[in-house]
């Protein structure tokens, strides 16, 4: 559902551009240094990307989904740890509140979204609940006029850096499932929030994550997203769906561009008198990978669609995220293969890939638990 192509195809150059000539070259840095550079967020800033899928009233693009996955795909093209500085608030951190706040929430919040002043991020593992997000435990106690907030809530994507979190905590203790589960908007620098260090990662440099401990934080009750207790475990799984199709498109740029690294490679690099592209052996590889990326691109953009649509993409949204992550996770092997000895070493920057790429198959829900959804639905369809 592609509203205006004319203003699309503008957004998608100065994004190629802005990857081509800002991101690539600064993939190294960013790797070595763990830090994204501050002139890069501003440019980010200044192209929109914090505000791509916030509605348009409070300041955003309100990007559809189809729009959505072709501006990952473009920005997949780079290391991944440069669209996490956006993505939290692009994708999981801010889109509860699109979907479920109330009008004054969205009014407060979103606007400073859009332009990355604030960035969101989501909490919702925990030290104990991670796949079986429904068993969460930190509370959130009604008193009067506000909630007080006791838990953690581990391996938080930009949470160092983070203005607010779109928290789900436990309004109701009687009840052991997701139904007792809320989502919050709580500010980041309230009075009772921690953060632990800085998790050291095997890969994604630059993007950081850490633990977020809660020790009788307060919230407003204003706070509760939509105002209305028990709601939250919904809420996130909405936010999920959602989530895994721009998971899933940022693997098909991923791939995209380690096949590209890949292809010149083969095409330059020489042994037994010829370019190695031209050996069969190399060629599958070569082939297999462009057949598998072209597969996940129709996938993404199928879902995206279907979700424009207003159609449930609950296993859509799964079957493109475990496809897309496992096929990328294929093409780095493939890739590292291709460049033999010199994928093994940092400076021909391939490695760093393979390692970056291996999130993809875990965060937002892993493969086994798309594989559980999908064939979850599959069987409630039948009845
Ligand atoms: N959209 C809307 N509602 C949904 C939903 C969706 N996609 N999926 C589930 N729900 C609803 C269900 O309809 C159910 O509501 P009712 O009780 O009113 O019928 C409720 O949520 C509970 O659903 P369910 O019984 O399926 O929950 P489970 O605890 O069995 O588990 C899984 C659900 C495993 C799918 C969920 O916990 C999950 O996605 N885990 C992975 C978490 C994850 O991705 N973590 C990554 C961290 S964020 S980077």
């Amino acid at each position: 559902m592609i509203r205006d192509q004319e203003t699309l195809n503008i957004l998608l150059d100065n994004i190629s551009r802005f990857v081509r000539e800002r991101l690539v070259p600064n993939e190294e840095k960013v790797a070595e240094t763990d830090e994204i550079p501050d002139d890069i967020i501003e440019e980010m800033k200044a192209i929109g990307l914090f505000g791509l899928t916030i509605p348009e009233q409070y300041g955003g693009l309100q990007l559809t989904m189809e729009e959505e996955v072709l501006a990952m795909i473009e920005l997949g093209h780079t290391s991944p740890a440069f669209r996490s500085v956006f993505g939290t608030t692009v994708g999981i951190g801010s889109q509860g509140i699109v979907f479920d706040g109330t009008d004054e929430q969205k009014q407060k919040y979103l606007p400073r979204m859009a332009t990355g002043e604030i960035i969101a991020s989501f909490a919702l593992t925990e030290p104990g609940s991670g796949s079986d997000a429904g068993s969460l435990k930190t509370t959130a106690r009604r008193e009067g006029d506000h909630y007080v907030v006791n838990g953690t809530k581990r391996f938080i994507t930009n949470a160092p850096h983070a203005g607010i979190f779109t928290l789900m905590a436990r309004t109701d203790p009687g009840i052991k499932g997701s139904a007792g589960v809320s989502a919050f908007i709580v500010e980041a620098n309230s009075p009772g929030i921690t953060l632990g260090k800085r998790d050291r990662k095997m890969g994604q440099k630059g993007a950081h994550t850490c633990d977020v401990i809660f020790e009788n934080c307060k919230v407003p009750a204003a706070n509760l997203i939509g105002g209305v207790e028990g709601h939250g475990f919904k809420t996130a799984m909405k936010v999920l769906d959602k989530g895994r199709i721009h998971i899933a498109a940022i693997c098909v740029g991923v791939a995209e561009r380690m096949l590209a690294d890949a292809l010149k490679y083969a095409s330059e690099r020489h042994q037994f008198g010829k370019a190695i592209g031209e050996f069969q052996l190399i060629q599958a590889l070569l082939a297999d990978s462009k057949a598998e990326i072209y597969a996940a691109r129709c996938m993404v953009i199928d879902a995206a669609r279907r979700r424009d649509d207003g159609l449930p993409v609950s296993t859509e949204a799964s079957c493109a995220k475990m496809f897309a992550s496992e096929m990328c996770g294929r093409v780095a092997d493939r890739a590292v293969q291709i460049f033999g000895g010199a994928g093994y070493m940092s400076e021909y920057g391939i490695e760093r890939f393979y390692r970056d790429v291996r999130l993809f198959r875990i965060y937002e829900g892993t493969t086994q638990i798309q594989q559980l959804i999908i064939a979850r639905n599959m069987l409630r369809e039948l009845h």
